[in-house]
């Protein structure tokens, strides 16, 4: 009986070891930890004042694009330590220069720590409303300003919610509603390490309104960028570690309903619509162990993927400029106006790019 117990538990370390190498090995893969991406670059000039990172960029349609700089997230690398901040780029001047936003109003700006951001117009006063996704002392919380008069953000309202606990972006849909992506499952650390480790889809989609928040749609890996397409009825979310773009209907009530999912081959942070063309443009991580890692010597490259027809039988998938990280690391948006790019990156530099 002795023996048969032993071969019993021999056989049940081996079938656990077995399992941890093979979630190990699917980790490896998850995180695309050793693929390396080929140059394909475009014709590119770094963005003046930008050395902290520009983890977010949105652009008006008059050409306006704000740009969300110094985030300090867990586990990534940070050139700075100065408090994050909004700066604010005119793409219709001859000579585009990123300037610093004025922030006026009740808010920690020694604890500022921008992310994600999103922009509400509305249509009836022109009033334009930014959302950014905030993390004093790597809390999660939304901030709602006023834009006025060219440089200055009037802070309204911060929002803070137990299901709003690991925001990484939003997407606004009203002056004081919006969707917002959780890229953890929960904020305790050892839970949400483990889920990935098993291989969990634990993350959320919230929706938000003074009236009403819930989860809108769950199943993600680790949910990242969301925007929303130019006729509203459609609403993107970047299933970073799935390489996935997932494309959601806008139903009656704010019922998030799934089409499909589209993949892309690469992990991808925050998208972009071109809102002429719907086209979906997305700044992607080529490797996040690189990007997790840091090392100077071996830096963490940059991807620009654009998806074209999205809600067509063939989206058709685009590389529209890569980099081994020796030009710019880390990208994590790419926006386009007009025949131009902007490229943030998580902690690097920005660019403006030509496309034509
Ligand atoms: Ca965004
Ligand atoms: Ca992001």
């Amino acid at each position: 009986m002795a023996a048969m117990k032993k071969v019993l538990v021999a056989a049940a370390v081996a079938a656990l070891a077995a399992f941890i190498g093979h979630r190990f090995l699917k980790l490896k893969a998850l995180s695309l930890a050793s693929r390396e991406v080929p140059v394909k670059h475009l014709n590119c000039q770094y963005l003046k004042n930008i050395d902290c990172g520009a983890e977010d960029i949105t652009i008006l349609r008059d050409g306006l694009a704000f740009i969300s700089t110094g985030l300090k997230y867990p586990g990534l690398h940070s050139f700075c330590d100065a408090p994050g901040k909004i700066y604010i780029l005119d793409l219709l001047h001859p000579r585009p220069t990123p300037v610093e936003l004025q922030i006026k109003g009740d808010l920690d700006l020694s604890t500022f720590n921008p992310h994600g951001i999103s922009v509400y117009t509305d249509e009836t006063d022109d009033s334009v409303y930014l959302f950014v996704v905030n993390h004093p002392h790597y809390k999660s919380q939304v901030e709602i300003f006023h834009f006025v008069q060219d440089d200055t953000l009037v802070h309204l309202k911060t929002i803070a919610h137990p299901l709003l606990h690991s925001v990484n972006d939003i997407v606004a849909v009203g002056a004081e509603s919006f969707y917002a992506t959780n890229d953890r499952s929960t904020p305790i650390d050892a839970i949400n390490s483990l889920g990935i480790f098993l291989g969990f889809a634990w993350c959320e989609v919230v929706y938000y309104s003074p009236a009403e928040v819930r989860v809108a749609a769950d199943g993600f890996m680790s949910s990242n960028g969301i925007n929303i397409s130019p006729d509203k009825r459609y609403i993107y979310v970047a299933d970073i570690l799935d390489h996935e773009i997932d494309v959601f209907e806008r139903q009656e009530g704010e019922r998030l309903v799934y089409v499909k999912s589209v993949a892309v081959g690469s992990l991808c942070d925050n998208i972009e619509v071109d809102q002429r063309t719907g086209d979906v443009w997305l700044g992607c991580h080529p490797n996040a162990m690189k990007l997790f890692k840091y090392n100077p010597e071996d830096p963490p490259g940059s991807e620009v993927i654009l998806i074209k027809n999205i809600h067509s039988e063939q989206p058709v998938v685009s590389q529209e400029y890569t980099d081994n990280g020796h030009e710019i690391m880390g990208s994590s948006v790419a926006a386009p106006y007009e025949g131009k790019l902007l490229i943030g990156t998580v902690f690097h530099r920005a660019m403006r790019c030509d496309l034509r």
